[in-house]
């Protein structure tokens, strides 16, 4: 019996199960509590999740298109045809699609983040939306676009019913752009440092004295940021008229609690004391600041119920903060009866090696951060400019995490996503020569990675629809309802004839069938969500990359072995001396070891096979 057939016969009788209870409210109660208890009790690494921007995915109501406000595009953000504007997304659409997800084997939703934004910023002639969710004004309440608090709390629930979790995207290291500085009209104000503009003089080094007996943010104490009176060390901000109160709650209006140093070169100093692109960056390092974060934070796990955050730009606020956020947040969490509250951040990098990330769970003591360590080694593996020993190095790094492999084993991996483009965009633009069959081939062996190998497999809306994009950031947000951008719709789609000018929610799309029948068996097999990973073959070139997982209760071996070169792979691998027969999950599995202690693996192009070792 296949995987896939298994896989469907257990979701046939679960439908079974659930239909049976139906009529019965006490036992669906009873059923929904169930689920809640069970998912409860999931570790962060047995999830899948499937990260949406709630804009982009399902308009169920087009009475919000507008989030309720009149005029223009300009006021109030929504221009379906427009890459950088709303499009009409909303969380009654992502309710409407739980079936969906769900049959593709995601067992957890990322949701972008879903606070009021400023609904439309930037310069004149170059204003775009806040459909992404990451400029907000109000931290305590849904954004209109996106609906109420009271649908996000039914998505919450609903998704709770049926054994999903919910993870929620935010932000602490910059609220919208709102405050501005006298000095710079054009808002393009450029980084001035602390040595150049102490805390302790108006406009530099010459200025007047302020703030005195500040003694800057090595004293992190209340009582030495009760001596910070005044905003203007470095530039003279202000708040334009009629935005004196945007920001909610209250507090987060006085510029006092922001850096107001100009914008980041993201390099130095002003990695976490610069604006992002002109976002106000807050003073992260003041207690006040913190615990007005903890405030907010804690209570949307205590409204909702929610089972883990996403953090955005981690990296940009001072390790000091996330030292006091995360504890806090866990036992929130805790005390609300979530005891496996996932958090992990968006350290963003170009690096293949981990260094560069795990030191966020070390210095921050992040729990996790997002894996662009295997972001980045995948797809230079699947575009065959590096060998698979670019994946052995990434996976001998794991010792660098904070709790080592088993740390690992919580990271979000990914394949693609909304800032940095989908992996068939990539792979295309690595070689350009590629036609569709060939790049579909390697996002099919590229999710098998994902899926398969160590770490909670992270799932970009889209990608299971054959999604391809033109680029990074708007080029990679394509709608899945039926979108109105002409660039988007006149994109080739892989796998379907269809362009995203029609809506994209096929579930026999191929790529849809592959990811769900690849999730479906991480969920059944322990050693592949929990198990630890040992390499077992790499090389220099495009070709063989193996590794064995074990079951952590039985021990059982599973052999994993991907092929990223284009030509047929014959290779001994090995393999447990005890591990003398093998069941083929998926793909071309030797019935028995060749020896004891070695396994014949023969794959085809850009193939991979999954097999199950016995006695
Ligand atoms: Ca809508
Ligand atoms: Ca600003
Ligand atoms: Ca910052």
């Amino acid at each position: 019996m296949s995987p896939r057939t298994l896989a469907a016969l257990a979701l046939a009788a679960a439908q079974l199960y659930a239909a049976g209870l139906a009529p019965q409210a006490t036992a669906r109660a009873a059923s929904t509590a169930g689920a809640l208890h069970e998912l409860r009790e999931r570790l962060p690494e047995d999830e899948v999740l499937y990260f949406l921007l709630p804009d982009r995915f399902e308009n169920g109501d087009p009475a919000n298109d507008r989030g309720g406000l009149a005029g223009g595009r300009l006021q109030t953000g929504f221009d379906p045809t427009d890459k950088g504007f709303f499009h009409g997304g909303d969380l009654k659409g992502v309710l409407q699609h739980l079936d969906y997800i769900q049959g593709l084997g995601a067992t957890a939703i990322w949701l972008g983040p879903v606070f009021r934004n400023q609904p439309v910023q930037g310069a004149p002639g170059h204003e775009s939306a806040g459909y992404h969710g990451y400029w907000i004004t109000d931290f305590t309440h849904v954004d209109p676009h996106f609906g109420s608090d009271d649908d996000l709390k039914a998505l919450v629930d609903a998704a709770h019913a049926r054994g999903m979790k919910l993870y929620m995207d935010i932000v602490a290291n910059h609220t919208a752009d709102v405050i501005r500085y006298r000095e710079c009209p054009r808002n393009d104000c450029a980084y001035r440092s602390i040595a150049d503009y102490p805390y302790t003089r108006r406009g530099g080094v010459g200025g007047a004295p302020i703030n005195e007996g500040f003694r800057g943010d090595a004293d992190g104490s209340a009582a030495n940021y009760a001596r910070l009176a005044r905003p203007d060390w470095a530039y003279t901000p202000w708040v334009p008229a009629g935005l004196e109160h945007a920001k909610v709650p209250d507090w987060l209006n006085d510029p006092i609690w922001y850096h107001n140093r100009g914008d980041s070169t993201f390099a130095g100093e002003s990695s976490t004391y610069g604006d992002f692109s002109g976002l106000d960056d807050l003073m992260t390092e003041n207690p006040r600041v913190v615990q007005g974060f903890i405030d907010i934070y804690g209570d949307w796990i205590d409204r909702l119920g929610i089972d883990g955050y996403r953090i955005d730009t981690a990296r940009h606020v001072n390790p000091e903060f996330w030292q006091a956020f995360v504890p806090a947040m866990q036992a929130r969490a805790a005390a609300r009866g979530i005891p496996n509250f996932h958090i992990f951040g968006e350290v963003a990098g170009d690096a293949d090696t981990a260094a560069p990330y795990a030191q966020h769970t070390r210095v921050d003591r992040l729990p996790a951060v997002l894996d662009f360590a295997f972001r980045n080694s995948a797809v230079e593996a699947l575009a065959g400019v590096q060998g698979t020993d670019v994946l052995a190095r990434l996976y001998a790094g794991d010792a660098l995490y904070e709790g080592g492999p088993a740390a690992a084993r919580r990271l979000p991996t990914f394949l693609s996503n909304h800032d940095d483009g989908r992996l068939a965009f990539l792979l295309r633009h690595a070689d350009p020569k590629l036609d569709d069959k060939q790049l579909l081939a390697r996002v099919e062996l590229g999710h098998a990675l994902l899926l398969a190998l160590r770490g909670v497999p992270t799932l970009y809306a889209g990608d299971e629809q054959g999604f391809v994009g033109l680029g990074r950031d708007q080029d990679a947000r394509q709608d899945q309802f039926a979108s109105q951008v002409a660039r988007y719709n006149g994109q080739h789609l892989l796998g379907t004839r269809a362009t995203t000018a029609t809506a994209s929610f096929a579930t026999e799309h191929p790529l849809y069938q592959l990811v769900a029948e690849l999730a479906k068996l991480r969920v059944a097999e322990p050693a592949l969500r929990r198990g630890t990973q040992l390499v077992r073959a790499s090389g220099p070139k495009p070709g063989l990359f193996a590794v064995s997982r074990f079951d952590p209760a039985t021990g059982r071996e599973l052999l994993l072995a991907f092929n990223t070169g284009t030509t047929p792979v014959h290779a001994q691998v090995q393999v447990n001396v005890d591990s003398r027969r093998f069941l083929a999950l998926h793909g071309p599995c030797p019935a028995a070891a060749s020896a004891p202690g070695s396994a014949a693996i023969e794959l085809p192009p850009l193939g991979f096979a999954i097999c199950a070792a016995a006695p």
